[in-house]
């Protein structure tokens, strides 16, 4: 059968058209192969691991003895099992910190694992990480600290020589790696070689980064360097695990160097008119510290912590660079892996099903009408196809055809980025009953962008870009309904009496019971904080209304209501009281006078005492966390006669929790919790939270 002559014209305005429509101009700067590729990973673990875990300590000063360094269980194929389960897809090793010691066995240093306990001088953690990392097909990454505590010839030039020297040794010895990491931190007191001083160097120059550099390009010519100021990957300008919403690929590099940062707003920003494609890295611990320190096992960041960190790195144009601080044992500890295991099924969930994918779509312009071009291509799940529109047209809109009423709460889109990152504005718009609603207005897109929003209930989506710096490409569009977080509420109340109850998500009903019964939606709901007056426990739970999912429930004993309590003393010391007595595992009381320290507090009646609890200070390092104490009860504030309790807060160093003891009953208004010790010897003691055990 011949063709009909409609399809043949048809045919031919397409050829031609496809023939004619020449590829959109790129956008300058634009990124490198390498750091394309990098782009495409998105997510991998920093591991702090070294002479530090040993020491407890997150800098040391370079004069720690290898005998220190001895892992009992090191295991790195544990390290790349748990990053590879959570969805990452590289690691980099801290192969040496600032103190100078080697993780791997340098030809020269004798300050490395050759001369330490583990594997009796035979071991070699770079390799393996380096084998691990291959085994799990994961991408292997070295952390060099620049900066070298324990080198005598820290500061001259004879240690730029060695320096470079172990970066090659890194850099020939363990296969491919993907990324070398230079931190900013440099010069400033350590042990070098005994000398015991400060030294400074001049960040500018002392490294001769250029030099340096091209001993990476030369020995691994697909890694990217990562430093304050790139040359390839920039830092984000914190350590809390986010970059600003708005944020360009784009710096002027020039304007920044390792170590010198002037402006840390251009870091977590980006430049519009940077020179260089210089894109962001969110390096993030998941505890506290970068390094381990036993006394922050229950401070492994929780799963909406986690996911708030996703969202405003990855989902907010960087990559995230997620530390776990290796245990003594060598491996990544069973809170931390829990917590990112959790992180991962999260996203898992968020991303499962794209409501974009194969729905009818369409673009107020397409680039000289050509398929190439054509709208479908936001939506192929292709990163290599994208709609483009006419050089002319840089405001244009992608509308997605839902079919039926769909709620949705996650929009992703990605632009292809080969040609630049070109967009400066838009919006994303839903058809809810028939009418247009904006839901978000929003600035650069990038690689890419993903909003969380409030459930919407929509039969279309769409976006549009309002402002770019030239024709939109839009390599993918994806809309998604997330589930509710729904992790347990956490339950607080004040010193009024006043019981605050709150969900780890917005949009989600909470009900609670204080007669011990479980809490359902037919319990009290929960609009406001309420008074609770007397002793009793709280159970909460957090419900989605939406699908009547439920969370795991919350409960929280509360002894009598701490109304009429009063903390006696100087007025320094009552300014901040409150802060013992707010519920709030954050504020604290630090009270500073030579040692031992008393903390009076009046009940306000005369009540029977059975025990009292404790919450140390939860700031890093321990602050003022009693250790001996004697604890005391009065009548009259004047005759304490002997401790009613007396002993040590065993293990609170390492694991300040909240501490309980009881006794017998002893019949009192006024009670004292005297300090006798701190853990680290500090003349302020502190109390983060203050309570009585009551029969
Ligand atoms: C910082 C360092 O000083 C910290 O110890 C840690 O290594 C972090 C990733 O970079 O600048």
């Amino acid at each position: 059968m011949k063709p009909t002559f409609p399809i043949l014209l048809f045919l031919t305005v397409l050829f031609t058209a496809c023939r004619h429509t020449p590829p959109p101009a790129p956008c300058g700067p634009l990124p490198s192969e390498r750091q394309l590729a990098w782009h495409q990973l998105e997510f991998y673990a920093f591991i702090h691991f070294n002479m530090n875990t040993f020491t407890n300590m997150e800098w040391g000063m370079g004069s720690e003895k290898p005998e220190l360094f001895n892992p009992t269980e090191l295991d790195c194929r544990q390290w790349a099992r748990v990053c590879k389960e959570a969805g990452m897809k590289g690691i980099i090793l801290t192969a040496k910190h600032h103190d100078g010691f080697c993780l791997w066995p340098s030809a020269y240093t004798e300050h490395s694992v050759k001369n330490s306990p583990w594997k009796a001088g035979k071991g070699d953690v770079v390799r393996e990480l380096a084998e691990a990392c291959k085994e799990y097909g994961l991408k292997f990454g070295v952390y060099l600290s620049p900066w070298d505590r324990n080198h005598a010839d820290y500061g001259k030039p004879e240690y730029i020589t060695y320096f470079r020297n172990q970066l090659r040794e890194l850099l020939t010895n363990y296969g491919e790696v993907f990324e070398v990491w230079f931190d900013g931190a440099n010069g400033g007191t350590g042990w070098y070689g005994g000398a015991n001083e400060e030294r400074r160097i001049d960040r500018t120059t002392y490294y001769d980064w250029e030099n340096t550099y091209k001993i990476v390009r030369e020995l691994q010519p697909g890694a990217v360097l990562f430093s304050d100021a790139g040359p390839d990957i920039r830092w984000v300008g914190n350590e809390e695990g986010w970059a600003r919403p708005t944020n360009w690929c784009l710096l002027k590099r020039d304007d920044f160097a390792p170590g010198v940062v002037d402006n840390l707003e251009h870091l977590r920003a980006g430049q519009e008119d940077g020179t260089h494609w210089l894109p962001a890295e969110v390096d993030v611990s998941i505890r506290p510290g970068w390094y381990y320190h036993p006394a922050e096992d229950h401070r492994v960041k929780t799963l909406p912590q986690l996911l708030d960190i996703y969202y405003h790195s990855v989902g907010r144009n960087a990559s995230l660079l997620l530390n776990f601080p290796v245990d003594t044992r060598g491996l990544i500890h069973e809170n931390d892996a829990e917590q990112v295991l959790k992180l991962a099924a999260a996203l898992k969930a968020d991303f499962a099903t794209d409501l974009a994918a194969r729905k009818p779509v369409s673009a107020s312009n397409v680039r000289g009408n050509a398929r190439k071009y054509q709208a479908q291509n936001a939506t192929d799940h292709n990163p290599d196809t994208y709609w483009a529109t006419d050089d002319s047209v840089r405001q244009a809109s992608f509308t997605i055809d839902l079919q039926q009423p769909t709620p949705f709460n996650r929009f992703l889109v990605q632009e292809y980025i080969p040609l630049g990152q070109r967009i400066k504005k838009f919006r994303v718009e839903a058809m809810v009953d028939g009418a247009w609603q904006t839901v978000a207005e929003e600035t650069t897109v990038g690689y890419k962008r993903i909003l969380r929003l409030p459930t919407v209930t929509a039969t279309q989506v769409r976006f549009t870009v309002d402002e770019a710096k030239a024709c939109p490409l839009i390599a993918n569009i994806q809309v998604f309904l997330a589930p509710k977080v729904l992790e347990s509420p956490v339950i607080t109340r004040n010193q009024q009496g006043m019981v605050t109850i709150s969900a780890f998500d917005d949009g989600l009903d909470l009900y609670y019971t204080t007669d011990n019964s479980e809490p359902n939606p037919s319990a009290e709901k929960y609009d406001s904080s309420f008074l609770l007056n007397l002793k009793t426990t709280v159970n909460a739970i957090a419900v989605d209304p939406r699908t009547g999912q439920k969370s795991p429930v919350a409960s929280c004993f509360f002894d009598i209501p701490k109304t009429s309590w009063s903390l006696l003393g100087d007025p320094g010391k009552m300014a901040q009281a409150a802060a013992i007595f707010d519920g709030n595992a954050s504020t604290a009381l630090l009270i500073s006078q030579p040692l031992p320290a008393d903390f009076v507090i009046d009940l306000g009646e005369t009540l029977p005492v059975t025990g009292f609890s404790y919450l140390p200070p939860q700031g890093r390092g321990n602050p003022g966390t009693i250790f001996n104490y004697e604890f005391y009860v009065s009548s009259d504030n004047r005759n304490w006669g002997k401790p009613v309790a007396a002993g040590e807060f065993a293990n609170i160093q390492n694991s300040p929790v909240l501490q309980e003891v009881k006794f017998g009953p002893v019949t009192g208004r006024f009670v004292k919790l005297r300090a006798l010790s701190t853990v680290s010897g500090q003349q302020h003691a502190g109390i983060a939270e203050f309570d009585i055990i009551t029969p």
